[in-house]
């Protein structure tokens, strides 16, 4: 059977949040993230509304950054408890539509404001887009907050329809319309291309996807290894991927930036210590079992790199990992003498 996608996000999520609880924040720009700290903050920017995305705020930003662009944003602490409670209500209702009779298909939370729904079952684009509608406008009328749906043929096509048509947008991409969607779009549209990637691609002549497109599969493995074969089918609007159940939590992590950059090992790794105590509570707390172990050390600079390493079965043991992760982070010590800004890690079930 021919599937149907459809992808919802909320509008620039955490700061709508807070928008809606303070009526007098409207059409004022609104950072939410660390403390800028008159422009010596050192943390980064969670989300930002579309008033202050003008000024060239986004996520990851570093927060003092942010400031330097428009010091006079209203700048809010990250409040993820009251987040996570919107975000429940919010997925119950997106929950209730898949449980409907005439739909029935699987759904899938991706993130606190992201999930996808199967409605292959409904087998037209015109009752997908009624669908989509419906949900909207339920969404907006109980919880006062606006989003974006995407709706394709898999969850690539979907979540990209989304990205492009926020905010409080509703894009459907049929499955003949895909190519012509596609192929105009900057390769860093397509999930899974970072600015390294790009990178590598623009100093070849690739910038949109239609000449990414032409790149023979050969090619893109020789330059990017196994994700190359991702990659080459992405560009031609190609994804297999399923919908994976509800419950399955995919990964736990946590981070920390010191207050200020460091070298000190006492502090390195008390921290990281801390994180990893953390990290393995929640892992018990949620029954979750891990299989990948991910650290992430910011330098400097802001230069962030990752190291991973996968067991070969999920397990549920501190020792383990606290002696993979600590392996992990000294290698980033011993490789590279820059100061530490940030120490982070990422346990998941999958890759
Ligand atoms: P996104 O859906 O990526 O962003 P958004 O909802 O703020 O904006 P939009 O979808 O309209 O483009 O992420 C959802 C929330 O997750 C976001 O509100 C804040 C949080 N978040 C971070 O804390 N750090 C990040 O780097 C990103 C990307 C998101
Ligand atoms: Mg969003």
């Amino acid at each position: 059977m021919e599937r149907i996608i459809l992808h919802i996000d909320m509008d620039y999520f955490f700061a709508q949040i807070e928008e809606r609880g303070n009526p007098q924040f409207k059409e004022k720009p609104v950072v939410v993230g660390a403390d800028p700290k008159g422009g010596k903050g050192r943390g980064v920017v969670s989300t930002a509304n579309y008033e202050a995305r003008k000024y060239g705020i986004h996520s990851a930003l570093p927060i003092s950054r942010a400031f330097e662009l428009c010091p006079n944003a209203i700048f809010l602490p990250v409040n993820l408890e009251l987040y996570q409670k919107v975000s429940e209500k919010i997925m119950e209702i997106v929950k209730k539509y898949s449980s409907a009779p005439e739909i029935g298909g699987g759904w899938e939370i991706v993130s606190l404001d992201e999930a996808y729904l199967d409605i292959s079952s409904l087998k037209s684009y015109q009752k997908a887009e009624n669908l989509a509608k419906k949900l909207k406008k339920e969404v907006f009328e109980k919880e006062k907050l606006t989003s974006t749906i995407g709706i394709g043929p898999n969850k690539l096509i979907a979540k990209m329809a989304a990205e492009k048509a926020k905010p409080n947008g509703l894009l459907i991409i049929k499955p003949n319309q895909v190519k012509k969607f596609l192929e105009p779009l900057d390769i860093e549209d397509l999930p899974g291309i970072g600015p390294k990637t790009a990178e590598k691609l623009r100093v070849i002549s690739i910038n949109k996807i239609k000449e990414l497109k032409n790149l023979s599969k050969f090619k893109l493995k020789n330059m990017f290894g196994v994700v190359g074969k991702t990659i080459y089918e992405r560009a031609k609007g190609i994804d297999e991927e399923e919908i994976s159940p509800e419950e399955i939590i995919k990964s736990i992590g946590k981070e920390h930036t010191f207050e200020k950059d460091t070298r000190d090992p006492e502090i390195i790794f008390g921290t990281f210590e801390k994180i990893i105590k953390d990290v393995y509570e929640e892992l018990i707390s949620n029954n979750f079992s891990f299989k990948t172990i991910t650290v992430i050390c910011r330098f400097q600079g802001f230069e962030t790199h990752t190291k991973s390493k996968t067991l070969k079965t999920p397990v549920q043991n501190l020792e383990i990992l606290e002696k993979e992760a600590k392996k992990l982070l000294l290698k980033f010590l011993i490789e590279n003498p820059k100061l530490i800004r940030l120490v982070g890690l990422r346990i998941s079930f999958l890759n």
